[in-house]
């Protein structure tokens, strides 16, 4: 048995003067799955059977329609093929470090079994099921960090939230009887009562009183080390910048930052959805925005049955694939020395024994020699990342030439491995 003193010793005191390191498991992760997933996906982004121009998600605000009509959505919404374990899987499989979930969109459908009330999945339709706490579970026991995306301003039910100014039945109240009796009370239930949370995505800034800033803003502290992104409001930043469906030409250097992007056309499930990009771009943007120092959240859009679709599954299964191999130039990597390289991206790690640059090559070259304009750092080794072929390297005055087998071993992106000294 340890002495007394000793366990003492073991635990060492918070020091305040310490880095904060609440964000290390997220810079190390780069690469999450979003999901939105709601009543809308029953309809696929279309009303009355008709196609409406830019809704899924947004289909109850698109088509004008009135609460009472919208609600019985919830009695259609029975997604018996939905299985935790499996959406879990998939991004692991992936190679997805985090999952972040719509536990409420505009709508104002909760799908968790709400303290606010009955409009939830439990309560309102036949699936009677609590499908964030199956998913914080299977997240859990898989070892995937889980997360809420949480519509804090926007709610097209609430008479006292932002956005729904066609239903003409509904008696405005102030937001502040909105936040106060269904943003805090479901924040504060999805944040104690859903095992451990890591991430509170916030959507849409909207102007509310101060006081209802203050009061939402403070309950991450139910999380300690929650991270959260800044669509708040415009006064909190939160621990990382949100850039939506476009990847920034440079990232900023000073913040942590994310892009998120639809695998598909569309956030919410889209019949006909046949916007879907390739294996190819996904894999490259993940390596783009990593050579940028971001993180990548990539959105898939479940049915109303529950099921995330063939096209999407394939990708991800195609983009695991590429990670088996090359998930080391992702994982933990920072933003590349470069600012700009013809043949394409580059992510770098430190190590006590040195740097460790990972070259992705889309383009891989015809001659046999990869060229690297500006690289005159001492080369320790050079070898190809997916058998570990040691690479001849040459250097001159305007940088470092690799020279290559004739095949890329990877058609969409290779990646050579260099260890390189000094900084
Ligand atoms: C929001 C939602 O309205 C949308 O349905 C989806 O959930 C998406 C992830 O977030 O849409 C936005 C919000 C902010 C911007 C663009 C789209 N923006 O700041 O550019």
């Amino acid at each position: 048995l340890a002495p007394a003193d000793e366990s003492a010793k073991a635990s060492p005191q918070p020091n305040p003067a310490q880095e904060d390191h609440h964000m290390d498991w997220w810079h190390e992760a780069k690469f999450g799955m979003f999901i939105h997933w709601g009543i809308y996906s029953v309809v696929g982004g279309q009303y009355k059977g008709q196609d409406l121009p830019n809704s899924a998600e947004w289909m109850m605000c698109r088509g004008k329609v009135p609460i009472a009509e919208y609600s019985k959505y919830a009695e259609q919404f029975n997604p018996t093929k939905f299985d935790a374990d499996n959406f879990v899987k998939m991004a692991k499989d992936a190679g997805m470090k985090y999952m972040v979930i719509t536990a409420k969109h505009h709508d104002g459908f909760s799908m968790f079994d709400s303290v606010w009330g009955e409009y939830d999945v439990f309560d309102a339709t036949p699936f009677n099921r609590d499908i964030m706490k199956e998913l914080s579970r299977a997240c859990n026991e898989q070892g995937l960090r889980f997360g809420f995306y949480y519509s804090q301003a926007q709610d097209w039910h609430h008479p006292g939230g932002f956005g729904n100014n066609w239903d003409k039945s509904m008696k405005k109240v102030s937001s502040d009887v909105y936040v106060n009796e269904k943003v805090i009370p479901e924040v504060k239930q999805l944040l104690t009562e859903y095992g451990p949370i890591s991430i509170l995505w916030w959507d849409t800034p909207r102007d509310m009183s101060p006081e209802a800033f203050e009061n939402i803003y403070s309950l991450s502290s139910l999380q300690p080390g929650i991270i959260t992104n800044d669509r708040l409001g415009k006064d909190y930043p939160g621990d990382h910048k949100t850039f939506e469906r476009h990847i920034p030409d440079r990232g900023p250097v000073d913040q942590a930052w994310e892009v998120c992007m639809p695998i598909s056309g569309s956030w919410g499930y889209k019949k006909g959805d046949n916007a879907f990009k390739s294996t190819k771009e996904l894999i490259r943007n993940l390596a783009d925005i990593a050579h940028k120092g971001g993180n990548y959240l990539l959105n898939v859009s479940p049915t109303g049955e529950g099921v995330i679709l063939p096209q999407a599954q394939e990708r991800l299964k195609e983009i695991g694939e590429w990670m088996r191999t090359y998930s080391d130039s992702i994982y933990g990597t920072t933003a590349s020395p470069f600012k700009k390289l013809d043949f394409g991206r580059c992510t770098k790690k430190e190590f006590a024994k040195g740097t460790t640059l990972y070259f992705h090559v889309f383009d891989w070259p015809s001659d046999g020699k990869l060229v690297i304009p500006g690289l005159k750092n001492e080369i320790k080794q050079a070898y190809l990342m997916s058998d570990w072929k040691q690479l001849k390297v040459t250097q001159d005055d305007s940088g470092t030439i690799i020279s290559v087998p004739e095949k890329a071993p990877n058609a969409i992106n290779s990646v050579i491995t260099v260890e390189v000294g000094g900084q």
